[in-house]
């Protein structure tokens, strides 16, 4: 019972039926319980190791590839758990909120031509896409949608992020789907205030995913204003790419941060409507130089209405991407089987060969490569001629790194890469 009270009690702080502000997103708090479990911390502290490793091996941030950056497909499973039929969301629904993933991790989104010019040349296309699942866990066809019908949550009938019921059978949920596999997004009533929450990378395998609550979810049907177009969601898989709130989580400027140097700090969350003209910190990261910005209350990372948010920064996008690609359990997604449509043939499964850059290319003799996978990068690399012979040969352990080839007759070449992560080729010319 003490235990149950005190559930009780953070819930409502949490809500924000105490609190003068609304807590929109329960991450942090979950975030906050989780990393009290020994197991739990190991595995977002070997995460976190990961995706700085990968940044230090990439101080470009983004990979630099002719012919564009690989667009890296997620496979997602929605499992809608509902109460009574109007909880029993729409596929159109869910379709709705697909689409405005895909908008907004890719810089698609309609109102990014509203960001002020402060920002506009911050914005990123992260270039991450979605897609519904088209094989389930046992390779069968899939719309990649499960509906629960639930009696609710353990409190009072909601759900929430403390008790992880929405993510177990056996709690009046349903229990992910391979965490490697798919990113799960389960849709349910959650406690009265809160819209939704996520999980960083590296935490508990089983709860994996993001929770959100079913009048936030996609921009049709059961939503509720002002959170009508999506974004509550593309918060909370920020969240689940690594990304912490834009103002750090404190109360002033000094002590938080968001570790990422083009978002300026605040010194809260911004108050739901868009106070474009808000700037609440003016001792802004060395890399602003003399300028202090305004809060950037655009950014899906703050807590303003759906109508406001219209941006992921650059900075943002370098961490989720040394997140997606760094850690091990995220980077399996970009392989997984569970398929996009048409017929679970995943077009986007990447080749060892998708990981490297070969820049300029042709070349007059001297090419770039940059090694962007999460494996080690130890590589045997041999140069070919058309005949297959081997011209030369030589080995490495460096993420980024130049060969020169001038000193071969102009031509066709093969650069075959072979280590732990397998083989790859990528054809070079020279002029
Ligand atoms: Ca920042
Ligand atoms: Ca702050
Ligand atoms: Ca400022
Ligand atoms: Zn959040």
């Amino acid at each position: 019972m003490k235990k149950l009270f005190l559930s009780i009690t953070l819930l409502l702080a949490l809500s924000g039926l105490r609190a003068q502000q609304p807590a929109h997103c329960g991450t942090m708090d979950v975030h906050a319980q989780h990393r009290s479990n020994p197991q739990n911390l190991a595995g977002m502290m070997q995460a976190e190791t990961a995706a700085r490793e990968w940044r230090e091996n990439h101080p470009s941030g983004v990979m630099q590839r002719s012919g564009g950056n690989p667009v890296l497909t997620i496979p997602v499973v929605v499992h809608v758990l509902y109460k009574d039929a109007t909880q029993n969301i729409t596929d159109q629904q869910i379709n709705s909120q697909i689409a405005v993933l895909n908008e907004d991790f890719r810089a698609m989104n309609a109102n990014i031509s509203s960001l002020p010019p402060v920002f506009d040349t911050l914005a990123a296309d992260v270039e991450v896409e979605f897609c519904l699942a088209s094989l389930d866990p046992n390779g069968n066809p899939t719309n990649g949608i499960t509906r629960t019908s639930t009696t609710g949550g353990l409190i009072l009938g909601y759900f929430n992020p403390f008790t992880e019921d929405a993510k177990f059978d056996s709690t009046g949920g349903k229990n992910a789907w391979p965490t490697d596999r798919y990113l799960n997004i389960w849709v349910c009533e959650l406690f009265p205030g809160l819209l939704g929450y996520a999980q960083f990378p590296g935490d508990d395998p089983l709860t994996d995913g993001v929770v959100i609550t079913y009048t936030a979810f996609g921009t049709i049907g059961t939503v509720t204003a002002p959170s009508i177009l999506g974004r509550t969601t593309t918060h909370e898989v920020g969240h689940w790419m690594g990304l912490y709130h834009i103002w750090g989580d404190d109360s002033d400027c000094t002590t938080g941060s968001d570790s990422i140097a083009d978002t300026p700090n605040a010194s809260s969350a911004s108050q739901s409507d868009c106070q474009t003209t808000r700037n609440s910190c003016n001792n802004e990261d060395p890399w602003w130089g003399v300028i202090d910005p305004p809060d950037m209350v655009q950014n899906y990372m703050d807590y303003s209405h759906d109508s406001c948010m219209a941006m992921f920064s650059k900075g943002q996008k370098v961490r989720m991407h040394s997140f997606l690609y760094g850690d091990a359990r995220r980077f399996a997604l970009f392989s997984s089987t569970a398929g996009c449509a048409p017929q679970g043939v995943n077009e986007h499964q990447f080749q060892l060969a998708d990981f490297f850059s070969i820049y300029p290319n042709p070349t007059q003799g001297v090419v770039n490569v940059s090694y962007y996978g999460h494996e080690n990068a130890q590589m045997n690399i041999e140069v070919l001629d058309l005949n297959g012979r081997t011209v030369s040969a030589f080995t490495t352990s460096s993420y980024n790194y130049t060969i020169d080839l001038s000193n071969l007759p102009a031509g066709v070449y093969a650069l075959r890469f072979s280590g732990e992560a397998g083989v790859a080729v990528k054809q070079v010319v020279i002029q």
